[in-house]
C-alpha cells in the first residue's frame, strides 16, 4: 500500500471534485441497477464528510446506504500500465463499480484501499465509478456501536464513542497508473552505531535489478544499495530528531539492464525507537510526551481531508510546545503523518478500534462498576476480531515507514475487566509485533475502570496509557480534593505493581465552555479547567514513572447529541475554530519549560 507519487514511471489522476450523491434508506439501489449510473442525484464533496453540509437534520444524521458517482477519463497512453483506483478512506464500507462492472469492496472506513480497473475501463471515453457505501455501527465494527431504527423507519447510529458518525468518501480518491509488475511495498528497519546508522531494507517488486538510493536534501547520494534486500550505511547520518527532523529521500529503481522499469521515491526519516525500563528512548536518548489525544475533524468538512486544519494544528501544536499526538480513535490521513514526520512530531498511531465497551455514554459510566461483557459475546471474538486484524494489517502495512509514528495503539477503552478480554487481547498484541518490521511499543488506552486491581489485560502494553477523569466525570468541582487522593491511591497502586514501564496519561481534560468566566470557579469556566489542570499537574509530576502527557482533547469536536455534550465536546484546548483558551497559556508555560528528558 504505497502512498501514491509521481515518477518517470508513475502517473496520478486527481478525481476528487463534485460528484453524484444519493441516500437509499430502503436499501433498494442495487436491484434497481443505480450501480449502473445514478439518477436524481445531489451534488456532493468529495473529499468530505456528507453531513455538515445539509440544512436538514435527516440528511445529517443519516444512517444507511449511500451512493457516490462521477466520471473520469482514462489516457489511451496507460494502456500498457496498471491501472488503479485508490480511495485513502471510504467511511464505513464500501463497493466500487466502474461503468457497472463490480471492482472491489472494502470494510472499514479510515484505511485505504486500492483495486485494478484495467478490464473496466474504456480508454481515452467516458468512464463512471459508482460506489455504494454504508455507515451503520454494530458489535462488529470498528468503530463498534449500534444502529437504532426509530418508530417512523428511520435508522439512526447510536455509538458506542464519543465523536460524530461522520461518513463519506473523506479522504481523496485517485486514479494511479503503475508498471504492471512495479515496485510494490518496501520497509525500514534502523540502527545507529556512533555517527553511522544503518537502515536494512526490504522490498517486494516484480522481477529485475533494484537498485536503492538514500538522498539527502541537496540531492547527493548518501547511500546506495542493491537487491530485494540489503543495509543501507550512512556515515555522518542525519538523523530524525524529535522538533528536529532530517527527512532524506529514499528511491527505489527497479531495472532490466539500462531500463527503468520502475521508480518510487518518498521521504524518511531515520530513528530508532525503543522502550527501556520506565523510558522512551528515540535515538536512544528519553524524551517525555507533551501534546495531545486528536481528532481529524473541523467545521464543514467533518472528519474530511482538510490540508488547511492539518496546517493550523501543527502551527498551534508547536506553538503550545508540543511533541506528540495520538490519532485518537483512528488512522488519520497519510498526509498528516507526513507532516508529522517533517516538523518532528512523535505519533501514537491508533487502529479504530473504540467502542469496546457497550455505552453509547461510556465516558459517563466508565468510572462507575458497570460492565457489558463486550468480549464474551462470540461475535466480537469472531468477527470484530477478524476486522480488528484486517485494520490492523493495513494500518500497519501503510504506516510502518513513517518516522513520526513511534507506537501503535491497539484498542481505545476496551472493556478489560472481563477475562474473556484476555486470549483477544494476546492475538492483537501478538500479530501486531509480528506485522511491523520496527517491532514499535505496542498499547492501548485504558479506561477509568481499567485499575490495577481490575484490569486483565494491561500486561500486553508497552507503554501503559491511562485515560483517567479525575476531577472530571469522577468527582468534579468543589469534590476534587477527593478527586486528588482518588487518583492518587489509583497511581500509587500502580507504582506497588512495579511494571518497570513508561506510563502515560493519554486522556484528561475538563468541557469548557470558551469565554466562561466565574470566580469563583465552577465546572465549564475557564477557571476549572486550570484548577483541574493544575491537579492533574501535580500528580503526574509526583510518579517518575510518568513519561507523558496527553490532554484530551486538541480542539473541540463534534459528537453525536445529548445532555453531557453542548454542540460537542468542549474539553478542547482549542476551539473548534483553533484558537486558545486560556488553558492554552498554561500548557505553553509548562511544556516550555520540561526538558526534553524530564524525569529520566
Ligand atoms: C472522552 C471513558 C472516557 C473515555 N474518553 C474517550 C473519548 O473519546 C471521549 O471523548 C473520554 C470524553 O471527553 O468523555
Amino acid at each position: 500500500m504505497l502512498y501514491p507519487v509521481v515518477s518517470r514511471t508513475r502517473r496520478i489522476f486527481d478525481i476528487c471534485g463534485i460528484w453524484k450523491f444519493k441516500f437509499d434508506p430502503e436499501g433498494k439501489g442495487l436491484s434497481e441497477n443505480w450501480h449502473s449510473g445514478l439518477k436524481d442525484t445531489v451534488p456532493m464533496v468529495v473529499p468530505a464528510s456528507f453531513n455538515d453540509f445539509f440544512t436538514d437534520k435527516y440528511s445529517r444524521e443519516y444512517t444507511g446506504d449511500f451512493w457516490y458517482e462521477t466520471d473520469f477519463i482514462v489516457p489511451e497512453e496507460w494502456k500498457g500500465k496498471n491501472v488503479a483506483v485508490r480511495f485513502d478512506a471510504a467511511t464505513h464500507r464500501a463497493e466500487v463499480y466502474v461503468n457497472g462492472v463490480f471492482i472491489t469492496k472494502h470494510e472499514g472506513g479510515f484505511l485505504p484501499f486500492t483495486a485494478n480497473i484495467n478490464d473496466a475501463v474504456k480508454w481515452n471515453e467516458k468512464n463512471k465509478i459508482v460506489v455504494h457505501m454504508n455507515n451503520e455501527l454494530s458489535y462488529e465494527t470498528l468503530p463498534a456501536g449500534t444502529t437504532k431504527v426509530l418508530k417512523n423507519g428511520v435508522k439512526m447510529s447510536k455509538p458506542f464513542f464519543d465523536f460524530f458518525n461522520y461518513s463519506g468518501l473523506q479522504r481523496p480518491v485517485r486514479l494511479i497508473a503503475t508498471p504492471k509488475e512495479g515496485i510494490c511495498s518496501y520497509s525500514l528497519v534502523h540502527r545507529i552505531d556512533g555517527s553511522t546508522a544503518f537502515t536494512d531494507y526490504e522490498i517486494k517488486a516484480g522481477s529485475g535489478d533494484l537498485e536503492v538510493t538514500l538522498l539527502d536534501d541537496d540531492g547527493n547520494t548518501a547511500a546506495e544499495g542493491s537487491g530485494a534486500s540489503g543495509t543501507l550505511e550512512i556515515k555522518n547520518a542525519k538523523l530524525w530528531e524529535v522538533l528536529n527532523p532530517y527527512l532524506y529521500t529514499l528511491r527505489i529503481r527497479l531495472k532490466s539492464g539500462a531500463e527503468i522499469i520502475d521508480e518510487y521515491s518518498e521521504a524518511v526519516g531515520i530513528r530508532t525507537i525503543e522502550v527501556k525500563g520506565t523510558d522512551i528512548l528515540v535515538n536512544g536518548k528519553p524524551v517525555y510526551l507533551k501534546g495531545f489525544g486528536k481528532h481529524e475533524e473541523s467545521a464543514l468538512y467533518g472528519r474530511g481531508y482538510n490540508p488547511a486544519a492539518i496546517k493550523r494544528d501543527f502551527e498551534l501544536m508547536k506553538w503550545i510546545g508540543a511533541n506528540s499526538f495520538r490519532t485518537a480513535h483512528y488512522p488519520y490521513s497519510e498526509e498528516i503523518l507526513q507532516m508529522a514526520d517533517r516538523e518532528g512530531f512523535l505519533v501514537i498511531d491508533e487502529v479504530a478500534a473504540v467502542g469496546f465497551f457497550e455505552s453509547i455514554m461510556n465516558f459517563l459510566e466508565a468510572s462507575s462498576k458497570k460492565t457489558t461483557g463486550f468480549f464474551t459475546r462470540s461475535e466480537v471474538q469472531t468477527k470484530t476480531k477478524e476486522n480488528h486484524k484486517a485494520a490492523l494489517k493495513e494500518l500497519i502495512e501503510r504506516d510502518k515507514n513513517h518516522a513520526c509514528v513511534i507506537a501503535w495503539s491497539l484498542m481505545n477503552e476496551p472493556e478489560t475487566t472481563n477475562e474473556a478480554a484476555v486470549p483477544y487481547f494476546k492475538e492483537i498484541f501478538d500479530y501486531a509485533a509480528e506485522l511491523d518490521p520496527q517491532k514499535r511499543p505496542r498499547t492501548f488506552a485504558l479506561i477509568m475502570n481499567s485499575t490495577p486491581d481490575k484490569c486483565f489485560c494491561y500486561q500486553f502494553a508497552d507503554i501503559i496509557c491511562l485515560n483517567r477523569y479525575y476531577g472530571w466525570y469522577h468527582m468534579g468541582g468543589y469534590e476534587i480534593t477527593d478527586a486528588k487522593e482518588d487518583f492518587i491511591a489509583e497511581m500509587n497502586a500502580w507504582k506497588e505493581k512495579n511494571l518497570n514501564k513508561p506510563f502515560i496519561f493519554s486522556e484528561f481534560g475538563a468541557d469548557t465552555m470558551p469565554g466562561l468566566h466565574k470566580l469563583p470557579s465552577v465546572m465549564w469556566s475557564e477557571e476549572y479547567q486550570r484548577e483541574y489542570l493544575k491537579m492533574q499537574f501535580d500528580v503526574f509530576d509526583a510518579y517518575d514513572f510518568v513519561k507523558g502527557e496527553q490532554v484530551w482533547n486538541f480542539a473541540d469536536f463534534q459528537t453525536t447529541e445529548g445532555i453531557m455534550r453542548v454542540d460537542g465536546n468542549k474539553k478542547g484546548i482549542f476551539t473548534r475554530d483553533r484558537q486558545p483558551k486560556e488553558a492554552a497559556y498554561m500548557f505553553k508555560e509548562r511544556w516550555e519549560a520540561l526538558p526534553r528528558e524530564y524525569k529520566s
